[in-house]
């Protein structure tokens, strides 16, 4: 038989041809299967080396992100509210990873966060809103624009020293200052981006008009504890503030008056920090006051501009105010040759970080500086003052002058008591002044964030809270500035409801009548002094009167050098002066010139000396004296 034979003899048997078929189609199986194995094994070798697999969701948390401010908790870790899921975690639907919707691999928290997007201002009744203020990439949009210069992370002096706060012991350690990161979200930074002045107006990264409505903090060397991350998103969040003022002092203990130099200029860059991470906006205010002329102390203000601009050129969200308020007599002429020796430096460094210039009489001066304003410069603007209980129509009128006469004009301090910081407030001015700023899109802040026992403090003496302040912890002007900007604040409690009722005025609330004798008239040959009381209220523990001097000199030469001698029926303290030096012991009160009006010309008389007493008692004036030298 042929092998043709044979193999058509083995195919005639019909039982052959099954089996063969059979066992061909079970080659074809098991030859395919086991390419889909082989291929199976590879995906899942590729995917065990990916930390993102399609079947994990993994929230980019800031810990993973930036290493560098793992210590801080607050800063790293996602808010409370958000959801996060554990890498490894599987979740009943695969969830695709970050990097396989989008070709940039940046997290915002509107992605990570189921619930709704809280926007500024808003506060939420739950959990506390994250704005994703530290985020591991920079800001998309401006990529090359982080900053370069990142304030170290030092504790704030609160935390090192908690014991240079005069009246409040922080109940909350201050964090550590982290590496700043640029804000994304919805931060008023984030949204409105690198401010500049047009016209008379602020505008916004769009061209659009923007005003800074934010609270300035009192003296850095009094109230460190309230340059404080919390304090800063509590302000943003609950308070709808979107700017902050850092009011370094350079007298009455201050930067160039024996304060520390070092620990105020770290107050200055945390504050700076805090507020660059929360998408604020910062003012870098050199708080000249009782040294009256910026001049006196321009060396150490253009030192200190100088390494001021150049650690925030990059910054989008840092102002410069060279001079808070020139005052004692001081001419614009002397404030724009200091302004311009400042505005150089700093120009040398940061071309477009916007400049507020001091304006004279304690920044109330605007419509003279719009005579004769700074040139060659863009983004300078000009320092307005008002303190509502004392400023009215003549000081808006100088405003409306300036502004009409093409100035830039920044409200960068205001108060709606009375010019002292303290007395009554008086919210029908204050809601005038917001209109009338607001009609020129004026920018405005507060002063000030403290809990001193005044009325210009937003915050009341016995509140020890650094954040999440409620109506039964602000003073009136606290509460009218939270409504004003819009704010919303966490509930009271009952109890606080209750203290509150008790307690309507807040410090500085309740006056009380101008008791006799405390005004006096004395006379020393042709030289008559007149100490008259401008004010009293009631403090929790003391009555306040804030005084004022005059001091006339009727002869036909000039008097060099005076001092008043006051005795009270009781003991007074002062912690609050101005236009002249005051001692104290026990009963007795002297009061010296300050450099400018010490020299009283013939037929002339000073006025503007002013300070607040405190005192236990109701006081009467036992005597006065004037010495003519
Ligand atoms: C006041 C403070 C007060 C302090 C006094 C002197 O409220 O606690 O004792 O300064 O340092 C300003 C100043 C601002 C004043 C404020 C109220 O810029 O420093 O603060 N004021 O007097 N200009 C007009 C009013």
């Amino acid at each position: 038989m042929s092998k043709s034979e044979g193999r058509k003899g083995f195919l005639a048997d019909k039982r052959n041809v099954v089996l063969l078929s059979a066992l061909i189609f079970m080659t074809i199986v098991a030859v395919v299967l086991g390419i889909l194995l082989w291929k199976k094994s590879e995906d899942n070798n590729k995917n065990s080396n990916n930390p993102v697999t399609p079947q994990v969701t993994v929230a980019p948390t800031d810990t993973e992100a930036s290493p560098t401010v793992s210590a801080t908790p607050e800063v790293t870790a996602p808010a409370d509210d958000t959801p996060t899921p554990v890498a490894g975690t599987p979740t009943p639907e695969a969830t695709p990873t970050t990097a396989e919707i989008s070709p940039e691999p940046t997290p915002t928290y509107g992605e990570v966060t189921p619930t709704p997007e809280p926007t500024y201002g808003e506060v939420s009744p739950t959990p506390e809103p994250t704005y994703g203020e530290v985020t591991p990439t920079p800001d998309p949009s401006e990529p090359t624009k982080a900053p370069t210069a990142a304030p170290t992370a030092t504790p704030t002096q609160a935390a090192a020293n908690p014991t240079t706060a005069p009246t409040t012991t922080p109940t909350t350690p201050a964090t550590p200052t982290p590496t700043p990161a640029k804000s994304t979200g919805k931060t008023p930074a984030a949204d409105h981006g690198r401010l500049s002045v047009k016209g008379t107006r602020i505008v916004d990264k769009n061209g659009k008009e923007f005003q800074l409505k934010g609270v300035s903090t009192h003296g850095l060397q009094w109230f460190p504890q309230f340059v404080c991350r919390e304090t800063f998103k509590c302000i943003r969040d609950e308070w709808g503030a979107n700017a902050v003022r850092l009011a370094m002092y350079t007298d009455e203990g201050g930067y160039c008056s024996g304060g520390d130099k070092a620990k105020l200029k770290q107050l200055v860059k945390d504050g700076v920090s805090y507020a660059t991470e929360l998408g604020l906006y910062v003012i870098i205010d050199w708080h000249i006051l009782h040294d009256y002329d910026p001049n006196t102390n321009k060396a150490e203000a253009i030192a200190f501009f100088d390494e001021m601009s150049k650690l925030y050129k990059d910054y989008d969200n840092v102002f410069y105010e060279i001079c808070n308020e020139p005052n004692g007599g001081v001419s614009w002429s002397r404030v724009k040759s200091y302004a311009e020796e400042v505005i150089a430096v700093i120009r040398k460094n940061d071309p477009k970080g916007i400049i507020i210039i001091g304006t004279p009489t304690w920044s109330q001066d605007v419509d003279i500086a719009a005579k004769d304003p700074v040139k060659g410069y863009d983004n300078l603007m000009y320092a307005l003052h008002f303190y509502a209980g004392t400023h009215k129509d003549n000081i808006r009128s100088k405003m409306k002058t300036a502004i009409e006469a093409g100035l830039p004009v920044f409200v960068s301090e205001y108060g709606i008591c009375d010019a002292s910081g303290n007395g009554a407030c008086n919210e029908t001015e204050a809601n005038k002044w917001v209109a009338f700023m607001d009609s020129y899109g004026v920018s405005y802040m507060i002063w000030n964030l403290a809990n001193k026992n005044e009325s210009s403090s937003l915050i009341k003496q016995n509140c020890k809270k650094l954040s999440g302040f409620t109506e039964a912890d602000l003073n009136q002007e606290g509460r009218w500035l939270v409504k004003m900007l819009g704010g919303k604040l966490p509930e009271m409690t009952k109890e606080e409801l209750e203290k509150l009722k008790d307690d309507a005025g807040g410090s500085g609330g309740g006056d009380v009548a101008v008791p006799d004798g405390i005004e006096k008239t004395v006379k020393n040959g042709n030289v008559t002094a007149t100490l008259y009381t401008a004010n009293t209220w009631n403090e929790t523990a003391s009555k306040c009167y804030q005084l004022g001097l005059t001091i006339e000199n009727a002869g036909s030469s000039s008097l060099n050098g005076w001092t008043v001698v006051v005795t009270f029926n009781a003991p007074v303290s002062t912690d609050n002066f101005w236009c002249c030096g005051v001692s104290i012991k026990d009963k007795v009160m002297t009061l010296t010139p300050a450099d400018f009006n010490k020299t009283i010309g013939a037929g002339s008389q000073t006025s503007d000396i002013g300070l607040i007493v405190q005192s236990k008692s109701l006081l009467k004036i036992e005597s006065i004296e004037v010495k003519t030298k």
